[in-house]
């Protein structure tokens, strides 16, 4: 059974390759010495193609390919229908964002509004009841608000040193992005002796990443851990006498950092750190998670 995975040059494909790789799929060529679009790979009958990151969802959407990685940017814009947002990967991480001129005013007249994500950027102006019109560009949207093309940009900001060096400002955020797996849904239906264990394994693989990451981060120490141990106590509210594991919490390596002080902090919900154990609600997941990452 043959498997078809697209995914897009440049940092998807970078730092989609050692995902892969820890799955036990490998290029057998370098792409960036090659002319080839599609690669073979280390697992037989398991083939690599390489797109514009806009053309992956509908590649894989129509089922030319069974696989891909492409950013939620693109997702959104594109539309889900007929594919399954499987994994996030957590690579390629950045925003979307509204940016403008340095502390230009709002014009009187409607803004415009120049992307290359124009459904997206249409929904966000029509959610909050704003008026705009859109200017539909293919790259180097920046220039846009130079050249008073546009009032406004609808893009991707990283560091925002693009932005900065052109003179703009990011104003509003849209969302945050990250890179996702997609599966064609007939291909998981037919394939999936081969794409399940795929998922599975990707999804170790960012767990592992998670965790080692979750452990990387400072801890608190002895001398500094009470103010730490309050701001937790007043994000949930929680007793203050648990584990703070539980499975799937992004904290796994911080736990015994804490417990080690003497304090065990958790959900609320009996069973902390037992396998099978779900915490009190998933938002106890994510506020831990957001909690430590301000850490
Ligand atoms: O470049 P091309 O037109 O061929 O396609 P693409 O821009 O869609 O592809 P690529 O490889 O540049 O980006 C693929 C995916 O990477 C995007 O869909 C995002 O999900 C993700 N990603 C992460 C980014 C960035 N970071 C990023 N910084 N995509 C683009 N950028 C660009 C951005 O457009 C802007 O020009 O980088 C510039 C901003 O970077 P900073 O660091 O200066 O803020
Ligand atoms: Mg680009």
């Amino acid at each position: 059974m043959s498997l078809i995975i697209a995914l897009s040059k440049g940092r998807i494909l970078k730092d989609t390759l050692p995902l892969l790789a820890e799955a036990g799929i490998e290029l057998l060529e370098d792409p960036d010495k090659s002319r080839k679009l599609i690669f073979p790979t280390t697992q037989e009958g398991v083939q690599i193609v390489i797109l514009r990151a806009t053309d992956v969802p509908t590649f894989v959407q129509n089922g030319a390919a069974d696989i891909g990685v492409a950013g939620k940017d693109v997702l959104v814009e594109h539309g889900a229908d007929g594919m399954y947002e499987l994994v996030d990967l957590q690579i390629a991480r950045c925003r979307l964002m509204v940016a403008g001129k340095v502390g230009a005013a709002k014009p009187a007249r409607r803004l415009r509004v120049a992307t290359k994500f124009v459904n997206v950027a249409k929904r966000y102006y029509a959610e909050q009841g704003r008026q705009v019109e859109i200017i539909k560009l293919y790259g180097s949207m920046e220039l846009a608000p130079i050249m008073d093309l546009a009032d406004r940009i609808v893009d991707v900001v990283d560091t925002g040193k693009t932005l900065k060096e052109n003179g703009l400002e990011a104003l509003e955020l849209i969302m945050p992005v990250s890179s996702r797996l997609i599966v064609n849904k007939t291909a998981m239906k037919l394939k999936q002796a081969r794409i399940q264990p795929l998922v599975d394994q990707l999804q170790a693989a960012v767990t592992r990443r998670e965790v080692a990451h979750a452990g990387d981060l400072r801890r608190p120490r002895r001398d500094d851990a009470g103010p730490w141990l309050r701001r937790l106590a007043n994000e949930e509210r929680h007793d203050g006498d648990a584990t703070l594991q539980q499975p799937g919490c992004r904290l796994r390596s911080h736990a015994g950092s804490i417990a080690g002080l003497g304090r065990r902090v958790g959900c609320g919900r009996a069973g902390h750190g037992q396998r099978g154990h779900r915490p009190r609600s998933p938002r106890w997941r994510c506020r831990c998670r957001r909690l430590h990452q301000s850490l």
